[in-house]
């Protein structure tokens, strides 16, 4: 297994610093949240820093990814924003040889949510929405609802989200719409 400094330079070597440096705030929030919810703060320490390992890699990879490996084929019809996540997750595995379901799970669904969402899932999900260079309105309420409890952050979040997506007439994937109906819509 790779030391953490090993780690943050595989992650460095594959982003833009302005990405990166996300990526060590996103670490750092998770590690915070871990700690006031009762997980293991390395675990959730190491799935910040990974989150967006993938974020920067060409449309062309992940289509390839997503025959390759028989990924949803939904999927095709999206686009970085839900890949780097879902599909991104492939790399992970190919390129660190990480293979803990846990962390590739967080990472897996760090963009859309789902339904059911471990508690390490959640907080990342949490950290890379409120870390603190985070500025959109209402990120001042979304970190009073997460330090409430991850659930009132999740939920917040997801509302914002379909919110933002249907404001901009852009395509919702099913599984964000199913996190939103979960969480908020009180179906299930
Ligand atoms: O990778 P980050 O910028 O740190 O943040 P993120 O992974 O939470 O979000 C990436 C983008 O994904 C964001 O601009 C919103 C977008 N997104 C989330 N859910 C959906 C989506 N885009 C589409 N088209 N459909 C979705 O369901
Ligand atoms: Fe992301
Ligand atoms: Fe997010
Ligand atoms: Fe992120």
């Amino acid at each position: 297994p790779y030391t953490h400094a090993q780690l943050a330079e595989k992650v460095a070597a594959k982003l833009t610093d302005g990405r990166f440096q996300h990526c060590l705030r996103v670490e750092q929030t998770s590690r915070e949240l871990a700690e006031a919810n009762g997980v293991d703060p390395e675990l959730a320490a190491i799935t910040g820093l990974l989150h967006d390992y993938a974020k920067q890699r060409s449309d062309e990879t992940f289509i390839q990814l997503i025959h390759d490996r028989g990924l949803d084929p939904q999927l095709l019809s999206y686009g970085n924003g839900v890949w780097h996540g879902v599909v991104g997750a492939e790399l992970i595995k190919d390129e660190l040889h990480i293979y803990n379901e846990d962390i590739l799970n967080a990472i897996r669904l760090h963009t859309v949510g789902a339904p059911h969402m471990s508690k390490l899932a959640q907080i990342v999900f949490m950290a890379d929405f409120i870390e603190p260079k985070r500025d959109f309105p209402g990120v001042d309420d979304a970190r009073q609802a997460t330090q409430r409890s991850l659930a009132d952050g999740v939920r917040y979040q997801i509302q914002h989200t379909l919110d933002y997506l249907v404001q901009k007439g852009a395509p919702v994937y099913p599984q964000t719409l199913a996190t939103y109906n979960a969480w908020v819509g009180g179906v299930g």
